[in-house]
């Protein structure tokens, strides 16, 4: 009955929309709201995700609808397995409008692409008034995305940084930086020392609600990527907290120093690990900032690791945002590289002989999780100097990793490691060789490969594949100011030599196996 004003308004929370204070349900009375949570097949598998990745979500949902509910909340909860299940969102709005004859549904506006899509024809289709809410947990709006943006040619986070601290006020002393540097980025590259770990993380065993989950996706997605043994995410606002407080506590201090650091079997280091429960909404990333912000001024943190910290937030993770919307839909099909080998079989099974792809690989598939320098400049850096087609890879970090949503997977994928948008994001590709992987981690030492043996038998493979990659894109990249001098390097190298590279390369990319069908759709 949507004209009578004592129907009820819906109010459809999306699996990553697990916060109290969503748009949707401020201002809302607990007597005339029907919230609505919905497990459904489309979302579970519009790509295979890791299977740790799908227990996080339907487990969050589950226990925050029962935070709902204790709160006085009227939820209605679908199930996966419930008999009727619509199988999509718009499925079971469809069906909660049937059953509930709301006078309106109010909805924050999906983060991805291919949700809004569907949602905005809710309003037609529906035969009830349907509002699309702003999801104001990100600090920066899409028009003030847009308008930063609008004549650019290229769009550097570093300056769209500075506008985010100026509006948070962050770290701002008066209307300069505090320090007097906006970025203390040159502090942050400490390589490993020998044996350096980081305090444990505080880890969830499973409860019921979880166990629950873990029994459904064992039963339902068995097909899927990775493992189960090790779920240990935090899967509610206290547990979320929890883990943030272990990381003020213990690890920000080292966090900016080893931010790039990488050691075998050390999945976590210093990073926060909280990436899972910012995206789903348990934790706010304003409080986050806040919260570093006063560990530097306790003088528990020092200002690079403030810094970074702060900037990982509300630097890149708003600006990959904007720029996920600002570039969509071509964003999922860019591909300036022209790269079309299609994804290595090993980054499903993790055979290789190269250490490194294979430790960052064991982590994904254990943990549902790997840190930012394994994700660029190992997994990244690879599927860059091999020329792995951009949907392919896409797909493959949509699925592997337990906080990945398109609109922070694509741009970091497609833009970031891959270059596939010819150099808006970034302002050269992020293509290395085993030098700095042996510099900044403790890998090659455990490598059947050396990182020292440029080519030919024994060689660690990044090595001929760089310049195989600089030599392929030389007309590109030979104009482009921060890497075009490398050429003087390659044409100082005589023609032999230079041929050696390219036979190497080209011998180890006729080695890997291309993935079996099946792994992602
Ligand atoms: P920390 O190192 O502790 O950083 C703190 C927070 O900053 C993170 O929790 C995250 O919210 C934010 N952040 C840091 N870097 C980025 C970034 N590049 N983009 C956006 N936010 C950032 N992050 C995701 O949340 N989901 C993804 O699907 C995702 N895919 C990625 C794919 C590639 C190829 C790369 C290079 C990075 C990707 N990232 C993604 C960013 C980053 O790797 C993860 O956010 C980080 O590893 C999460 O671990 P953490 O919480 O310990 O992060
Ligand atoms: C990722 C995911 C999965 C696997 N399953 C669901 C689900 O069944 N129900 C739900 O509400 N959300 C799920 N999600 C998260 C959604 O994909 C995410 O909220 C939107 O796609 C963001 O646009
Ligand atoms: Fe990786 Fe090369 Fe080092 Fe082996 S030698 S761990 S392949 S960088």
């Amino acid at each position: 009955m949507p004209d009578d004003p004592s129907a009820p308004v819906l109010v459809p929370i999306l699996g990553d929309q697990l916060t109290r204070s969503l748009a949707s349900l401020r201002g809302r009375t607990k007597d005339d709201t029907v919230i609505l949570m919905m497990e459904v097949w489309d979302e579970a598998t519009y790509v295979k995700h890791h299977k740790q990745k799908i227990v996080l979500i339907f487990s969050a949902m589950r226990h925050f609808a029962l935070e709902l509910r204790d709160a006085g909340w009227t939820v209605d909860y679908v199930k996966l397995d419930d008999e009727n299940n619509a199988g999509s969102f718009t499925g079971e709005v469809a069906r909660a409008i049937e059953d509930h004859d709301p006078r309106l549904v109010s909805v924050v506006e999906a983060g991805e692409w291919r949700v809004r899509e569907d949602m905005d024809q809710w309003a037609d289709k529906f035969a009830c008034e349907v509002e699309i809410l702003r999801d104001d947990r990100f600090i920066c709006t899409q028009s003030e995305f847009d308008e930063w943006a609008e004549d650019r040619d290229t769009l550097r986070m570093e300056y769209f940084y500075r506008e985010m601290r100026r509006k948070t006020g962050f770290l701002m002393d008066g209307d300069k930086p505090e320090g007097g540097e906006w970025n203390y980025d040159s502090e942050n590259r400490k390589p490993p020392k020998d044996g350096l770990s980081a305090p444990e993380r505080p880890k969830f065993e499973p409860d019921e609600i979880t166990q629950d989950v873990i029994d459904l996706v064992e039963d339902r997605f068995d097909d899927h990527f990775g493992s189960l043994e090790n779920f240990r995410w935090p899967v509610t606002r206290e547990e979320a907290e929890e883990a943030a407080d272990a990381f003020f506590a213990e690890r920000i201090e080292c966090f900016g120093p080893y931010q790039d650091a990488m050691v075998a079997g050390e999945d976590d280091l210093f990073h926060s690990m909280l990436s899972t429960s910012i995206n789903l909404g348990l934790l706010d990333p304003l409080e986050l900032c806040q919260r570093a912000e006063k560990a530097y001024k306790d003088g528990k943190a020092p200002l690079n690791s403030v810094e970074g910290f702060i900037r990982q937030i509300i630097g890149w993770r708003e600006y990959v945002r904007g720029f996920y919307w600002h570039q969509m839909p071509h964003l999922q099909k860019a591909n300036a590289l022209n790269a079309q080998r299609g994804l290595p079989e090993f980054y499903w099974t993790g055979e290789t002989d190269m250490a490194c792809l294979a430790d960052c690989i064991r982590s994904t598939r254990e943990n549902a999780h790997a840190h930012h320098i394994q994700r660029l400049m190992v997994l990244g850096n690879f599927a860059l100097l091999a020329g792995v087609n951009p949907r392919e890879v896409q797909d493959w970090y949509l699925v592997v990793y337990a906080d990945a949503y398109e609109w922070v997977e694509l741009p970091n994928v497609a833009a970031m490691i891959l270059y596939a948008d010819g150099g808006k994001l970034a302002s050269k590709p992020y293509a290395a060789s085993g030098n700095y992987i042996n510099k900044m981690s403790n890998y090659c030492s455990g490598c059947t490969y050396s990182p020292n043996k440029k080519t030919g038998e024994g060689a660690c493979p990044f090595n001929p594949l760089y310049w195989l990659f600089m030599d392929r894109h030389r007309e590109r990249l030979e104009k482009n100011h921060r890497i075009g001098r490398i050429y003087s390097t390659w044409d100082r190298m005589d023609e032999e030599r230079r041929q050696e590279y390219l036979d190497s390369a080209e011998a180890f990319l006729d080695t890997l196996e291309p993935a079996s069908k099946g792994w992602a759709r």
